[in-house]
C-alpha cells in the first residue's frame, strides 16, 4: 500500500487546484510511469536524484519511483461532522490517509486577513476534532456496555477515552495527546483524524508569494507542531500546462526557482518520517519507501512476501559506498558491501540485495 496524503480545506480553498498540480507532475519528470486512480486520487512518483544516479551505474533500462497517493477530499464545510454539506462521506476518505494537507485560502481575505486565515484554518481543525470526539463517544459507549459485565479493562479504557476526550474538547489535535505506553493499542484502533501529521498549506495569491506565513497561521500551525507550506496553487498548475522549455522564463517572473509542489511532497514524506532504500533487479531499479526503523526482514516484506519467509540475509551497499564505487560490482570489489541479519534497522538510501531460500 502507498503512503496517502489526504488534501482537505475549505471549499474553494484550491484543493482542485492543487491536486490537478499534483498529478501533472509526471510531466516535469518524464521518465516515470504515473496513474491516476480515479478522478480525486492519483499515485504519484517521487523525485529522487539517488535513483536516476543508481539506474545509470547499474544501467537499469527500467526505472520504477517510489510513490505517494494523494487524495484530493471533498466535502468539508462547517458542520460537516454532524453530517452537513456532503457530511461524512468525506470522512471515510479521510481515514485512508496517513497525512492531511490542509489548504488555506490566502486570496479574498476580509478586511482583517490575518485573523481570516486562522479563522478559515480553525474551522477546518474543529470540524475533524468534532468527528474526532464522535468516534471516542462511540466507542465509550461500546465499551460501557462491555464494563457491565465488570471487564477491568473496559473500565481502563473508558477512563482513557474520557481523558482523550478531554483533550480534544479543549481543541487540541490527537497526536499531541500524552499517550501512554499501554493506551498505544487502543488508540490506534480509533484511526482518528487529528492523530494524522498535518501539513498547512497556504495557497498565496499570484501578486503576493513570499516564503514567511502571516503570524497569526503561523502560530496556529506552530500550536498543532505543524509546518506551514506557501505556494500558489493556481501558478502551480498553470506551470504544468507549459512546454518544459518555457517554464523556467515563466517561473522566473514569479521570482521562483522551481516548481514548489514536488517539495511539498517532499516535505510530506519527511514529516511522514519516511525513508528510502532502493533494489536493482535484473534490468530494473526501484526505489521503497518505509519508515525510519524499518528493520531488514520487514524490508523483504515490502518488495515480495517469499523473500521474507525464506530471508537468510541481505547484502547491504550504503548510498556512500554506490557513489564511491560507481557500480555494485567496483563496490564488491572494493570491500563496501556487508552482509547483516533479519534485525539490521534499513538506512536511507541502502541498496539491498536480499537473500533467500524459494
Ligand atoms: N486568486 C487565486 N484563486 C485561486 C487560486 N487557487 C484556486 N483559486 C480559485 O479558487 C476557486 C476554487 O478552486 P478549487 O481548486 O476548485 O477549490 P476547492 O473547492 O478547494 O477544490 C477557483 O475559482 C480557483 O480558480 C489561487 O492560487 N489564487
Ligand atoms: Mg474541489
Amino acid at each position: 500500500m502507498a503512503w496517502s496524503c489526504g488534501i482537505v480545506g475549505l471549499p474553494n480553498a484550491g484543493k482542485s487546484t492543487l491536486f490537478k498540480a499534483i498529478t501533472a507532475l509526471d510531466v516535469t519528470i518524464e521518465s516515470y510511469p504515473f496513474s491516476t486512480i480515479d478522478p480525486n486520487k492519483a499515485a504519484v512518483p517521487l523525485q529522487d536524484r539517488r535513483l536516476e544516479t543508481l539506474a545509470a551505474q547499474c544501467a537499469s533500462s527500467k526505472i520504477t519511483p517510489a510513490v505517494i497517493q494523494v487524495v484530493d477530499v471533498a466535502g468539508l464545510v462547517k458542520g460537516a461532522s454532524r453530517g452537513e454539506g456532503l457530511g461524512n462521506q468525506f470522512l471515510g476518505e479521510l481515514r485512508e490517509a496517513d497525512l492531511l494537507i490542509h489548504v488555506v485560502a490566502g486570496f479574498d481575505c476580509g478586511f482583517d486577513p490575518e485573523a481570516d486565515l486562522s479563522f478559515r484554518a480553525a474551522i477546518v481543525n474543529i470540524e475533524l476534532g468534532l468527528a474526532d470526539l464522535d468516534t471516542v463517544s462511540k466507542r465509550k459507549q461500546k465499551v460501557l456496555a462491555k464494563s457491565k459485565s465488570g471487564a477491568k479493562q473496559a473500565f481502563c479504557e473508558a477512563a482513557f477515552l474520557d481523558r482523550l476526550a478531554a483533550h480534544l474538547n479543549y481543541g487540541a489535535p490527537a497526536r499531541l495527546y500524552p499517550l501512554r505506553p499501554e493506551e498505544k493499542a487502543i488508540y490506534n484502533a480509533l484511526f482518528l483524524l487529528t492523530a494524522k501529521q498535518m501539513i498547512y498549506v497556504l495557497n498565496q495569491p499570484e501578486e503576493n508569494l513570499t516564503d514567511a506565513p502571516p503570524a497569526t497561521l503561523a502560530r496556529l500551525a506552530e500550536d498543532a507542531k505543524s509546518p506551514v507550506f506557501t505556494l500558489c496553487a493556481r501558478l502551480e498548475a498553470e506551470i504544468t500546462e507549459l512546454p518544459a522549455a518555457e517554464r523556467a522564463v515563466f517561473l522566473d517572473e514569479y521570482g521562483l526557482k522551481e516548481s514548489r509542489v514536488q517539495l511539498l511532497l517532499k516535505e510530506c514524506y519527511n514529516l511522514l518520517g519516511l525513508i528510502t532504500f532502493y533494489t536493482v533487479k535484473g534490468t530494473e531499479a526501484r526505489a521503497w519507501i518505509v519508515p525510519a526503523g524499518t528493520r531488514a526482514i520487514e524490508a523483504a516484506a515490502k518488495v515480495h512476501s517469499d523473500m521474507a519467509r525464506g530471508f537468510i540475509n541481505v547484502e547491504v551497499l550504503p548510498w556512500e559506498g554506490m557513489l564511491e564505487a560507481g557500480s555494485t560490482a567496483g563496490a564488491r570489489d572494493r570491500g563496501f558491501l556487508r552482509v547483516e541479519g533479519r534485525d539490521y534497522p534499513v538506512r536511507d538510501g541502502d541498496v539491498l540485495l536480499f537473500r533467500f531460500r524459494n
